[in-house]
């Protein structure tokens, strides 16, 4: 009783109960969304940079107290929550997750643009001309053999920002040090598998998975489609991005993922009103029905989120359009 006047005249209890809240915690909103651009359109310098950024998390320490570099707790964290976010409800939101958490490390490397994403229905008729795969503004290209796995780590991509000495450390989940390995599929037209899978994401097979007209409808298209066959068309079975947990071994892996993010995004915008919180399927691993209350979990490498904070790009803590 004897405090309260005092703390009234101080404006305490006013600024507490009745004003926003202090401009720290304050949600801010989305007013300017940051573009995330396709890697062919973005300049010379925006390109180095990003590239720059991603050599830049092999020489940081892990951020989960793990003997290896940043750049590896982003494969590892993805290698141990394989099952939990492929196949089912998950993994739309807990890539771009993901995403924004490599968005940001790339930042704190000194990249000062946004993701950036690989069209690659665009590029689909020919993949491995695609403007990405260049040995002087992309990833390289593929490595210098192909064969069976028997002859794996000896497949080395060997031109380009991330040849020898670049190394990676994780094979799933296992520590096998090599060399980046891209063994694109060649193609066999006798069985109508074309060029590095181009026409299982194709335009034609992408206007199929935007007709989907449920979130899970579209999410197992999408994921079991389009996004299986670039992983396969890139990796093989023995190359990085190939189906293994540890795809986010090959930097390509991102842009691939911003991608796929897109589609999302696309699709979620041809009817924001039903389709921004649209969220159906299931959790792993006992087969409940998904809800937007999911818990999304990242191991030490960010807080966990709920399933509904990814659901809308231009709420405040995303901010991205495409
Ligand atoms: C490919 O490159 C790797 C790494 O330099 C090397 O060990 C391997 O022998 C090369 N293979 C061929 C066929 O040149
Ligand atoms: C390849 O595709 C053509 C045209 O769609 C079809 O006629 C043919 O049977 C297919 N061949 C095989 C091996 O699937
Ligand atoms: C995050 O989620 C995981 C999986 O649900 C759980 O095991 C862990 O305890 C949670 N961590 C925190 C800090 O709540
Ligand atoms: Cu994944």
């Amino acid at each position: 009783m004897k405090f309260l006047p005092s703390l009234l005249a101080a404006g305490v209890l006013v600024d507490v109960s009745l004003a926003a809240p202090p401009p720290s915690l304050a949600p801010r909103a989305c007013t300017t969304p940051k573009v995330r651009k396709e890697w062919s359109k973005a300049t010379t310098s925006e390109r180095s940079s990003y590239i720059n950024a991603v050599k830049c998390l092999t020489t940081k320490p892990s951020k989960l107290g793990k003997s290896h570099r940043l750049y590896d707790d982003f494969v590892w964290v993805h290698a141990t929550l394989f099952p939990y976010v492929h196949n089912v409800a998950a993994f739309l939101p807990w890539h771009r997750y993901f995403l924004t958490l490599y968005e940001k490390s790339l930042q704190q490397c000194g990249y000062t643009g946004n993701l950036m994403y690989w069209d690659w229905v665009a590029d689909s008729s020919a993949p491995s001309k695609a403007k990405v795969f260049s040995p002087t503004t992309g990833f390289g290209g593929k490595s210098n053999q192909t064969g069976t796995s028997t002859e794996w780590g000896t497949k080395c991509v060997l031109d380009g920002p991330f040849k020898p000495p670049f190394q990676l450390q994780y094979w799933n989940q296992d520590v096998r040090p090599h060399c980046l390995m891209r063994i694109f599929e060649p193609g066999y037209p006798e069985y109508n598998i074309t060029e590095m899978h181009g026409d299982n994401y194709s335009p034609a097979v992408m206007a199929q998975v935007n007709a989907e007209t449920t979130f899970n409808g579209f999410a197992n298209h999408l994921e079991n489609g389009p996004h299986t066959a670039v992983h396969s068309g890139v990796g093989n079975l023995d190359g990085d991005m190939g189906p293994q947990s540890s795809s986010p071994n090959d930097p390509l892996f991102f842009l691939h993922h911003t991608q796929v993010d897109r589609l999302w995004y696309l699709w979620q915008r041809q009817n924001p009103a039903t389709r921004t919180l649209d969220y159906s399927g299931y959790v792993w691993p006992d087969y409940s029905d998904a809800t937007l209350d999911d818990n999304l979990q990242m191991l030490g490498l960010g807080v966990n989120m709920t399933v509904r904070a990814f659901m809308d790009t231009n709420a405040a803590n995303l901010c991205y359009k495409y």
